[in-house]
């Protein structure tokens, strides 16, 4: 049996009456509760006579029913689709045909409802459910209807399907398979150090990987309990600190905690471990935190379609700027662009292989040739050196991509909204320092001839608004007469970063 929740639920027996999740106000669900609520969820999914490998797509805030529910699909065979909260009526629509779902579970306040995006021709089944676990998903439980039995699944059946954008500003649908994450799980439970006692703060969302898998996955297996919060909110993250042992987050996380009055060390007297990933943790970010708290911020590295790559070690070096070495039985590589491999401290391509390598894009099998070399291993996109001790460094990205507050912002997406706007020629988006975000997005535009006196950066922003999540949209458009463009006649985003850089200090250039 390779399905995921077996793996869980062997570790849950002996330790049922442990508290699962505990809530920002204070309910808190046991294991036992996880059993019973995921089996009864199932019972409702498997009366609409769904298969292996049926899509169910989901939209919902974050709530233990809305865990329950990943871990009912996962027993069932179904593939869990989650979705940004933030997502458009626009983006969900390409994600609907795309994904063709059997059942969508979503928030009341959803696009998906509020814009009447399922017509009844597709004969999608519509259930909902809020971000206080209500809704008509959870109704109809009874303790009566119970779905015990968990779905044989395969190492290479897909469990999820997390959607990335990509260069060309279509987004792909990422399968991740049961052995992706059974593998990723087992090993970063054991090399964190987890155990039955610890608490882990989960303030991340979990429509996306690092909340999703890396700490949750960590959690089931150690049947640890969790301090559950809807968000990350710092004072709210520093009330339920005392009670923790370790925090996952983006490096915002680690800033904002920094710069706050209230983080001491009565706070963080229990912590054993502070976890960063999905983006860059500044030096300065680490050697503060360092000093303040006696803590340095373990980093690790992944990305959606390889879950976790590396880590610094629990016990050993922990090398700021570095994000630590491969894990166990994960190989990675640095290649020349002619796909020579290079020596230890040359900078090339990171390429990865291994079992936490994802199973393809949904649908698209010349998009997934693309991204692997002929001898099968994945190019991450992302630019680094391995040293002598086989540390990571990562020192940029091939891929156009923003990382902002941790969330992926894939300019050519944004670029192509903002070409179509009216009056506008062309456009760049970059990403520039921000102090909170490390990256923040920002837009450059040229406007057609004649009609530079049009510009209007704030009704861009609005319509831009109505079409992307937020944390997508340019915080500042900037007009200028001429993108700088090379021989290729592609445009050099370098020198614009270098140009707008302080764009976030110097707030008051925008327009
Ligand atoms: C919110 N906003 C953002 C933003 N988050 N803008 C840019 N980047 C972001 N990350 C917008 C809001 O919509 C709002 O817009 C304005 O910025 C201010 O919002 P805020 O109140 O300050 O933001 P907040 O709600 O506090 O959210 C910030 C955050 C959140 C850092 C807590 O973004 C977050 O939880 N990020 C984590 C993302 C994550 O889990 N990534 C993992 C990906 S997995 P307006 O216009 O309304 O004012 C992955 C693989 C791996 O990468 O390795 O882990
Ligand atoms: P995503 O597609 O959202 O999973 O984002 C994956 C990308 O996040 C990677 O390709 C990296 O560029 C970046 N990333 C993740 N962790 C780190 C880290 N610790 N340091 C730098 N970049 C990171």
């Amino acid at each position: 049996m390779s399905n995921l929740y077996a793996l869980f639920e062997e570790r849950f027996s002996p330790n049922l009456t442990q508290s699962f999740i505990i809530t920002k106000d204070n309910r808190t669900y046991s294991y036992q509760d996880l059993l019973s609520s995921t089996s009864q969820i199932a019972y409702i999914l498997n009366s609409y006579k769904l298969s292996k490998g049926d899509r169910v797509i989901f939209q919902v805030k974050k709530s233990p029913e809305a865990i329950f529910l990943y871990l009912a699909c996962l027993k069932l065979g179904l593939i869990s689709v989650p979705l940004n909260t933030s997502y458009t009526a626009s983006e969900i629509s390409y994600f609907l045909d795309d994904i063709e779902p059997s059942i969508v579970i979503c928030d009341p306040e959803s696009p998906i409802i509020k814009e009447n995006l399922l017509t009844d021709q597709n004969q999608i089944h519509l259930l909902t459910l809020d971000g206080s676990g209500k809704g008509s998903l959870i109704e109809n439980l009874s303790n009566d209807a119970c779905h015990e039995s968990i779905v044989d699944t395969q190492v290479n059946d897909t469990a999820c399907i997390l959607y990335t954008s990509g260069t060309t500003g279509k987004p792909k649908g990422a399968m991740i398979t049961h052995g992706n994450l059974a593998s990723n799980a087992i090993t970063l439970h054991q090399i964190w150090g987890f155990s039955k006692n610890d608490i882990l703060l989960h303030a991340l969302p979990i429509f996306h990987v690092h909340g999703l898998f890396v700490a949750l996955n960590c959690a089931l297996l150690s049947t640890n309990t969790m301090i559950f919060l809807e968000h990350f909110d710092v004072d709210e993250v520093i009330h339920h600190l005392p009670k923790a042992t370790v925090l996952m987050g983006v490096p915002t996380y680690y800033a904002r905690l920094l710069s706050h009055p209230d983080f001491t060390a009565s706070t963080y007297k229990n912590m054993r471990l502070f976890i960063s990933g999905s983006a860059p943790l500044l030096k300065e970010v680490s050697d503060n935190f360092f000093i303040k708290t006696g803590h340095r911020v373990l980093e690790r590295y992944g990305m959606t379609e390889t879950v976790m790559i590396a880590s610094n070690p629990l016990n050993g070096e922990r090398v700021p700027g570095s994000v630590g070495t491969a894990l166990p039985g994960i190989d990675v590589r640095i290649t020349a662009d002619d796909g020579r491999i290079l020596a230890e401290n040359e900078t090339g391509n990171i390429q990865v292989s291994g079992p936490n390598v994802f199973n393809g894009y949904w649908r698209k099998p010349d998009k997934t040739k693309e991204e692997f070399t002929d001898d099968g291993f994945f190019k991450t996109g992302d630019v680094g050196f391995l040293n002598d001790r086989d540390y990571l460094t990562i020192i940029g990205r091939s891929k156009d991509l923003i990382i902002s507050g941790g969330y992926n912002v894939y300019p050519k997406e944004v670029e192509n909204l903002i070409n179509d706007y009216a009056n506008i020629e062309e456009s760049a988006v970059i990403g520039v320092p921000h102090p909170d975000f490390g990256e923040g997005v920002i837009a450059v535009v040229v406007m057609e001839p004649g009609k530079k006196e049009e510009f209007d950066a704030t009704t861009l922003i609005k319509f831009l608004k109505q079409h992307l999540a937020n944390y997508k949209v340019p915080k500042f458009v900037f007009a200028i007469d001429k993108l700088p463009i090379n021989v290729m006649g592609k445009v050099q985003k370098n020198i614009l970063r270098d140009r707008f850089q302080d764009a976030f200090e110097r707030q008051t250039i925008a327009n």
